[in-house]
């Protein structure tokens, strides 16, 4: 039985506090493999280096693995204080001068950029890719002397129903009830489409994986009964599969009863009125959509297989069911010109009180498809260090008169949000007076419906 400390990295609450997910299921595995586990979240816990050394010293761990979740904030506006590696990395130093155990990262920002970010981060080791088998492995392998790499290679991808059941930690479960009114949970891994800008296939692999939904309600109950979660938010990296899987888990929450809200991401595609009210009946309270551009010319620019009519069709669907919904999408990406920012305008007029929070630019993460396009269109080479945003812009367009038009054609409605920096000062001003949560939501009202 070794000792493991572990640590979330992440301290952002853009755009609202995120339960660390992938700290309590890594957590998860190395409690089910038999060793002794304490997990730490600044955020939650408190940023005090005092503080949290003294804690990592009382439990004198054999390992300290670090959490790593976010590189940077994907937001082109932004920028060092978006940036948010310089932190992490000051961070693991004054660790490093009071602890002797060996530290490791893992997680999906490290997955991304793992030579890059170990080299930066200057830590003992770095796991590429699910932690659930290769940090057991690792503590093992340690406690056994032996040597081992820097950089450790992707294991075999678990199947889905071998997902570890995350440990979820009640001081934080209090403080992200209390932030952001939800915890989170994960359903299956994978995503088969290939929208050119998206990094999820990479870091979860191009086939789902799906848990057995029973376990996923198992797992739900408990954080109800056990944890007080009413609320949660399903990370999947797109929640409808097309061969509507995901039904069965809806079928499994309405037969349980579970009386549970939650959200997810959903890809704008074949979802109908009928299955939109089955979800609502099952306790889905909004939609975040991957609508992803806004004009049919840069949807195939960013090979998302979609038509705006397909977007549209969706849209109806939920503001019939009276289901909140938000568009995510970004301005300037491949093959967006003057024109298809003035017809995807034009689009987004049409989605009515649905929310549209718009980006100008894409972040080019590696072994993403855009990343061999930018090469292409010269806006890097094959060198460019990515470990600092660089953000895809379209060469047909200037990015200044784009964005100045999508400001003009958005302001006045708050049901639009843009710079991104305009949905934080909203939610802000929401937080004041008492709301917490995905927030977006709040801005669209719809009718109060009649009861019978
Ligand atoms: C769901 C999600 C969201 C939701 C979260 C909702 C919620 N209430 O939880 C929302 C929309 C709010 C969101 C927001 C943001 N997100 Co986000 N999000 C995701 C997503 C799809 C899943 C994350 C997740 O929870 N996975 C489930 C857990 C279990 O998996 P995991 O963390 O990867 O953990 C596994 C491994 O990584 C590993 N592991 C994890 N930790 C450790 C530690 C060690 C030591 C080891 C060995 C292994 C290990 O093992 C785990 C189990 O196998 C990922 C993309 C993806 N598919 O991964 C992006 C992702 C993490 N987000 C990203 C970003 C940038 C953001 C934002 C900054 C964007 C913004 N400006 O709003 C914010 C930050 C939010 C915050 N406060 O931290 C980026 C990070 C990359 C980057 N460039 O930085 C990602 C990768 C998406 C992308 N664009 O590529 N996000
Ligand atoms: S944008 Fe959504 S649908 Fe497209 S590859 Fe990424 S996760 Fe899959």
């Amino acid at each position: 039985m070794s000792r493991v400390f572990l640590i979330s990295s992440n301290t952002t609450t853009d755009p609202y506090p995120v339960y660390p997910l992938g700290m309590a299921v890594v957590a998860g595995a190395l409690q089910t493999a038999g060793h002794q586990v304490q997990q730490y979240d600044p955020l939650a816990q408190g940023e005090s280096m005092p503080q949290m050394l003294q804690l990592i010293k009382k439990f004198a761990p054999d390992l300290l693995a670090i959490s790593l979740r976010n590189i940077d904030n994907v937001d082109s506006f932004s920028g060092e204080d978006g940036w948010y590696l310089r932190k992490i990395k000051g961070f693991i130093a004054d660790i490093r001068q009071e602890i002797k155990a060996p530290i490791v990262v893992g997680g999906p920002a490290l997955t991304i950029l793992p030579e890059e970010i170990a080299e930066y981060l200057a830590v003992d080791h770095a796991i590429i890719g699910e932690g659930e088998r290769s940090l057991p492995q690792l503590v093992a392998d340690l406690a056994a002397g032996k040597e081992v790499p820097q950089l450790i290679q992707r294991s075999q991808p678990l199947p889905g129903d071998e997902f570890s059941t995350p440990l979820f930690d009640q001081e934080l479960v209090n403080f992200y009830l209390a932030q952001s009114g939800m915890v989170n949970l994960q359903t299956k891994r994978g995503c088969p489409h290939r929208c050119s800008y998206c990094s999820y296939p990479h870091l979860e692999g191009f086939h789902f994986r799906f848990r057995n939904p029973q376990l996923v309600v198992n797992e739900l109950e408990q954080l109800k009964r056990e944890h007080g979660v009413e609320r949660v938010f399903f990370t999947d990296s797109v929640f409808n599969d097309p061969h509507k899987e995901y039904l069965k888990l809806v079928e499994e929450m309405l037969s349980r009863d579970l009386d549970m809200q939650w959200s997810a991401f959903f890809r704008p595609q074949g979802l109908d009125r009928q299955e939109l009210a089955l979800m609502k009946r099952a306790g889905l309270y909004a939609l975040e959509l991957g609508t992803d551009a806004a004009a049919d010319q840069t949807l195939a620019g960013l090979d998302k297989r979609l038509r705006f009519a397909d977007i549209l069709e969706v849209n109806r669907a939920c503001l019939d069911e009276h289901l909140p919904a938000a568009h995510f999408v970004m301005f300037g990406g491949p093959d967006e010109d003057d024109a298809s920012v003035s017809e995807g305008l034009k689009n987004m007029a049409q989605l009515g009180q649905s929310v549209v929070f718009a980006f100008s630019g894409i972040r080019i993460h590696p072994d993403a498809p855009l990343h061999q396009r930018a090469i292409a269109d010269g806006i890097v080479t094959a060198e460019t260090s990515l470990l600092k945003p660089v953000y895809y812009f379209s060469p047909l367009l200037d990015r200044e008169k784009m964005e100045q038009t999508i400001e003009a054609s958005f302001a006045g409605q708050r049901n639009r949000i843009f710079p991104p920096s305009k949905g934080m000062e909203r939610m802000e001003v929401m937080k004041g007076f008492g709301f917490c949560g995905l927030m977006w939501d709040r801005l669209i009202r719809f009718p109060r419906q009649k009861t019978l």
